[in-house]
């Protein structure tokens, strides 16, 4: 018997029964979501064909070169929060400060949302596949418009958060904390059909990932880890493969369903790390999480980290739990000699 399509729209109302206080905003908001995916999904799909490809004169708050896409993406999910009515404000990887939307409805809205319209958009041009984050937060100031206390929230206080990835089929992953489930785009009928239900991540994997090139500068630790990796015991079934392509979304999806740990250490190019808390770190985080991984930004919890700044970074090291647990026992050799001011101030960068 054919098995029943169920669209994203169809499941999220009916997993709207998930919470006791929804009013259908959150859902409201997931499928605004979902449409403005499908739209940037076909000029992703047909980049190389018009003038959307390539660069802008633009450089965003990061100093990095904006490229064409990149706007289109952020001016597609504006507009699609905007019109929503049940988004208060947003926050982009594309923009120094938040948006509040001061019309009568939005205003009044619950939630509020961190984006990162289009992640790993150095990959456009060359055809690999790119992403697009968010997370999304209830605001807790009560009056007037949105400040920024709505989004400097610890990632553990996120109502949801998700992922497109526009790879060999486009798929929208989400979780509003209920576990995580998949959906692929079917182009035939323009809609997100569930494919991946409760999607869990292997205890253990084969697969870590990381950019070597900066392997000079990693810590103690994190060498150490990557050498147990490179030199792990050949009786092992399969010894460990290094997979690695340089956008966040491909590769922590890979290790999603595969099992692998992602890892994105400090280094003297980036001192902090170089994903941001916002919406980078703290929503795949919350993904890996309830997938049955875990994610830490060294010795800590990303999830437990409170953010002082918008765009502010945080080293990142997430996937399969046992995979993590081993890298963080490497880690402590990083910390043992640690004076306890020194330890002091790398629990303050990370935020306990
Ligand atoms: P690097 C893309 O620019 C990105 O923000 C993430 O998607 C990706 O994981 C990372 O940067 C890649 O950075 O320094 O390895 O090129």
């Amino acid at each position: 018997m054919k098995k029943k399509v169920i669209t994203l729209d169809e499941f999220i109302i009916r997993r709207q029964a998930d919470f006791s206080y929804a009013s259908g905003e959150l859902s409201a908001l997931l499928r605004d979501l979902g449409f403005a995916a499908k739209i940037i999904n076909r000029e992703v799909n047909k980049a190389g064909l018009v003038d959307i490809l390539g660069t802008t004169e633009n450089e965003n708050v990061h100093g990095e070169t904006v490229k064409k896409l990149d706007i289109f993406a952020n001016d597609q999910f504006m507009d699609s929060f905007r019109s929503s009515k049940h988004c208060a404000a947003v926050a982009s990887e594309e923009l120094e400060d938040i948006v509040v939307f001061d019309d009568d409805r939005s205003k009044n809205a619950k939630y509020v949302v961190a984006i990162d319209p289009l992640d790993g958009s150095s990959n456009i041009d060359v055809n690999v596949s790119v992403g697009t984050i968010f997370s999304i937060y209830r605001r807790i100031t009560e009056n007037g418009p949105c400040t920024i206390d709505d989004f400097l929230q610890k990632g553990s206080e996120q109502v949801a958060a998700g992922y497109i990835i526009y790879g060999s089929s486009t798929m929208l992953v989400y979780t509003t904390g209920h576990g995580v489930n998949g959906f692929t785009l079917d182009p035939s009928i323009g809609e997100f059909c569930l494919s991946h239900p409760n999607i869990t991540t292997p205890d253990d994997g084969e697969i870590y990932s990381i950019n070597h090139g900066y392997r000079w500068n990693f810590s103690d630790g994190v060498k150490k880890y990557i050498d147990h990796c490179i030199n792990s015991d050949r009786s092992r079934p399969k010894p460990y493969s290094m997979r690695y392509i340089g956008s966040m979304v491909a590769d922590i999806h890979r290790n999603l369903i595969k099992g692998g740990i992602f890892m994105y250490p400090t280094s003297n190019d980036s001192p902090n790390g170089k994903l941001r808390i916002l919406y980078e770190s703290n929503p795949m985080a919350f993904i890996v999480e309830q997938a049955g991984g875990k994610a830490i930004t060294g010795l800590y919890r990303i999830l437990n980290y409170k953010p002082e700044s918008l765009h502010q970074r945080c080293p990142v090291f997430m996937g399969s739990k046992n995979m993590v647990e081993k890298l963080r026992e490497c880690l402590e050799i990083d910390y043992a000699e640690m004076s306890e001011d020194q330890l002091a101030q790398i629990k303050s960068s990370q935020g306990v």
